[in-house]
C-alpha cells in the first residue's frame, strides 16, 4: 500500500517594515506592504506533517500534540481547500497521478518555541502547513504562488515561504492575486546581519493580532496617516539599504517602524500596549549603545524591533553580537532566556 506523507518546516520572520491592518478580513490583504527577515536557524521554526489517506473521515490537525477544531470557512480549512484544488488541477491534466486530492488528511505541526508569544507562531505555522501539504501533493515549488495561499492562513506567512529578506507587496486587486510575497534579496546576500532574540516573556499575549489590528483601522487615524504617506517610501528605502548593505540606513528604518507600529496600536481605541517596562528598557539601552557608537564618529551598531508582544528582536552585524549580549545580561541580570537564532550563543539562564 502506498503511504501518502510529508513533512516540511518553515522558520520565523520578523519584520522591519510592520503588517497592521486589513483592507479585506476574509482574504487577508493588507492596509499597507511590509518586509521581513527570516530566520534561518534551527530554534524558531514549525515543522509539519501531512497524510492523505482514503481511510481517514475528515480532515483533522493537531498544533503541538493538542487537536485544533479545523472550522468549516475558517482559516485552516480555506488553506487546506485551495492545496487539494492545486492538486485536482495537476491531476486533471495528468491522468497517471494517483488522485490522492479527494482525500482526508490528517495534519501534525509543532512548534519549538513557545506559540503567540509575539514570536510569530502562526507566520510559520501556516507556512509549514502550506509547504507541507505542497509536498505531499507534489505541486510545483512556486513560493510567491504558495504564498497566496499561505497569506490567507495568516497575513505574516506569506513572507515565511521565502529565506532572507522578504517583501510582501500589499498588491491592489480586489480578488487577491497580487498580493504575495518576494524575496528582495536572499540570507547569502547579508550574511552579516544577525538577529538576537530577547524572550522577555513567554507567556500568551493579551490581545490577538487579528482582532488588534483591525480595531486600529477602525479607530486609529494615526494609521491612516501611515499608510498613505510612510510605508511606500520606507518599503523603498529599506530596499535600496537592504541590497547596498547599509547598516545604519536598514537599523533607522527598522527602529522607527517598530515606533510607529507601537505608536498605531497606542492610538487604537481602547488603547492596545505590547511592550513591557523591560521592552521599553531594552530600547534605553539599544538607543544609549548606538548614541555612543556615532558620538565617536562611528555609526549605529544594532536596531531594535518589538511585534506584537513584550520581546525584542534586535539586528545588528555579527561583530557587536557578542558586546550586545554581554550588555543585555549585565543590565537584565534577571532574564530567564534568550534565544539566539544563528547560533552564536545558546542555553536558557544566561547570566
Ligand atoms: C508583522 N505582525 O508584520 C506584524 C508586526 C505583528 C506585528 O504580522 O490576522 O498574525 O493572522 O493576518 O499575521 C501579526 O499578524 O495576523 C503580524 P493575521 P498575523 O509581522
Amino acid at each position: 500500500m502506498t503511504v501518502y506523507q510529508a513533512t516540511a518546516s518553515a522558520p520565523v520572520n520578523i519584520a522591519c517594515i510592520k503588517y497592521w491592518g486589513k483592507r479585506d478580513t476574509k482574504l487577508i490583504l493588507p492596509t499597507n506592504s511590509s518586509l521581513s527577515v527570516t530566520l534561518d536557524q534551527d530554534h524558531l521554526r514549525s515543522t509539519t506533517t501531512s497524510r492523505a489517506d482514503p481511510s481517514f473521515q475528515k480532515d483533522r490537525l493537531w498544533l503541538n500534540g493538542e487537536e485544533e477544531e479545523i472550522k468549516d470557512g475558517g482559516r485552516l480549512a480555506t488553506c487546506i481547500k485551495e492545496m487539494k484544488a492545486l492538486r485536482r488541477e495537476l491531476e486533471d491534466k495528468d491522468s497517471s497521478l494517483p488522485k490522492i486530492s479527494g482525500y482526508p488528511v490528517h495534519i501534525c505541526s509543532r512548534n519549538n518555541f513557545p506559540t503567540a508569544a509575539g514570536l510569530a507562531s502562526s507566520a510559520s505555522g501556516f507556512a509549514a502547513l502550506v509547504a507541507s501539504l505542497a509536498a505531499l501533493y507534489q505541486l510545483p515549488t512556486d513560493a510567491s504562488r504558495l504564498s497566496l495561499i499561505a497569506r490567507q492562513g495568516s497575513g505574516s506567512a506569506c513572507r515565511s515561504l521565502f529565506g532572507g529578506f522578504v517583501a510582501w507587496q500589499m498588491g491592489e486587486k480586489p480578488d487577491g492575486s497580487d498580493s504575495y510575497a518576494v524575496q528582495v534579496a536572499p540570507r547569502e546576500h547579508w550574511p552579516d546581519i544577525h538577529a538576537l532574540i530577547c524572550v522577555v516573556s513567554d507567556d500568551k499575549k493579551g490581545t490577538s493580532s487579528t482582532s488588534g489590528m483591525q480595531r486600529t483601522v477602525e479607530t486609529s487615524t494615526l494609521l491612516q496617516h501611515r499608510i498613505k504617506h510612510v510605508v511606500p517610501e520606507r518599503m523603498r528605502a529599506i530596499s535600496e539599504a537592504i541590497l547596498a548593505r547599509d547598516f545604519d540606513t536598514f537599523a533607522r528604518i527598522t527602529m522607527q517602524d517598530s515606533n510607529q507600529f507601537h505608536a498605531v496600536a497606542l492610538d487604537t481605541d481602547p488603547p492596545i500596549f505590547y511592550m513591557n517596562d523591560v521592552s521599553r528598557a531594552i530600547i534605553a539601552l539599544i538607543v544609549e549603545y548606538n548614541r555612543v557608537a556615532v558620538a565617536n564618529g562611528g555609526k549605529l551598531k544594532a536596531a531594535y524591533t518589538y511585534d506584537a508582544g513584550p520581546n525584542a528582536v534586535i539586528y545588528a552585524p555579527k561583530e557587536n553580537i557578542k558586546e550586545i549580549v554581554e550588555l543585555i545580561v549585565k543590565y537584565f541580570p534577571q532574564a530567564d532566556s534568550f534565544k539566539d537564532p544563528f547560533g552564536l550563543f545558546s542555553g536558557k539562564g544566561v547570566t
